[in-house]
């Protein structure tokens, strides 16, 4: 077993570290979770959960947040800026918080990495230990900034969803083959949460095989990219469960028009169930979509440990 994939299969050690209840984020007109690359994904996945809590709130990549906060929102010098950033030296991260400090904002960290430099950025600093095998590809520390994400928000968590999430991933694992023989276009639907989910999942297989791969809304799908899909197509359907009928109705579209579909909590060629409450399916489903990548890349013998112009920080000049 490589690194990449040991660092999957024994994530859950660090999760279960990890789990324990935080004091949550102060009260704010608005809250702005920033990140880069797979952080401003998570990023995606927890403004929708703290919008569905009643916290009001967004996501923006760290360099748009650096460059022109003002787009994004008229109160943005008010808000409360939530930071991710797995190795706490990406340079559009630090200087977001930086400048969001420079205006009066409080900047609350979430990062794998306590004595980086956005320690010295923020307020409050949100630390998970990460597996010490893992790589440039974000795996068990993308699951981690996301539960401890989860936690700030108020999210109730024990073991069950660690215990949930690796019994998924053996199921998972048994099934890919089947879902990537053949395959070569791939497709990542997701709504609410699941939306950063799906665009994660479409992230680490573009980096860790190099197929290009996308992720939307399930309902966007059929307005224009579902001419895209035919016997080529691979498509994992992060099932909601309050719009599983229409997410239902798409899979069969799809599957008419030569997709297999992996159903994650929903009917599929490939059906796996998610059994944790809604708000946890993101978490639950990331060890699997992660593995999906790497079991991807070995079938194309790709090494994931080195993947092509990739390095584990993105500091511009
Ligand atoms: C995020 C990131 C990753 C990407 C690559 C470089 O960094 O851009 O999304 O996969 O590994 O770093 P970070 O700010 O979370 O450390």
């Amino acid at each position: 077993m490589g690194p990449t994939e040991q660092t999957i299969f024994e994530q859950f050690s660090y999760w279960r570290a990890a789990i324990a209840p935080l004091e949550p984020l102060p009260e704010a007109p608005l809250t702005v979770f920033t990140g880069c690359g797979t952080s401003y994904n998570l990023s995606l996945a927890l403004a929708a959960h703290a919008n569905a809590r009643g916290r009001r709130a967004i996501a923006v990549p760290g360099g748009e947040w650096l460059s022109r906060p003002e787009n994004y929102t008229p109160v943005w010098g008010s808000a409360h800026v939530v930071a991710l950033s797995r190795s706490g030296e990406t340079t559009e991260t630090i200087a977001a918080a930086e400048a969001s400090r420079a205006v009066g904002a409080k900047v609350t960290a979430i990062t794998c990495e306590k004595a980086s430099s956005i320690a010295g950025a923020c307020d409050r600093l949100v630390v998970a230990e990460t597996h010490p095998a893992e790589g440039i590809v974000m795996t068990a520390s993308a699951s981690l900034m996301l539960l401890l994400g989860l936690e700030l928000l108020g999210q109730a968590l024990d073991d069950g969803v660690a215990a949930a999430a690796e019994a998924l991933l053996r199921r998972a694992d048994a099934e890919l083959p089947k879902f990537l023989t053949g395959r070569s276009h791939f497709v990542f639907l997701g709504g609410g949460a699941s939306y950063g989910v799906a665009l994660e999942a479409a992230l680490k297989l573009q980096e860790m095989s190099q197929i290009f791969s996308q992720g939307f809304h399930p309902l966007e799908y059929r307005h224009g990219p579902i001419s895209l899909i035919d016997e080529q197509s691979a498509v994992v359907l992060l099932y909601s469960p309050d719009t599983s009928d229409a997410e239902e109705r798409l899979v069969g579209e799809l599957r008419d028009k030569g997709a297999i579909v992996l159903g994650l909590g929903g009917p599929g060629d490939i059906h796996l169930d998610v059994p944790v409450e809604a708000a946890l399916i993101g978490l639950a489903v990331l060890p699997s979509l992660q593995l999906l990548g790497e079991r991807a890349a070995q079938s194309r013998h790709i090494d994931t440990v080195h993947p092509r112009h990739l390095s584990k920080v993105v500091m511009l000049g």
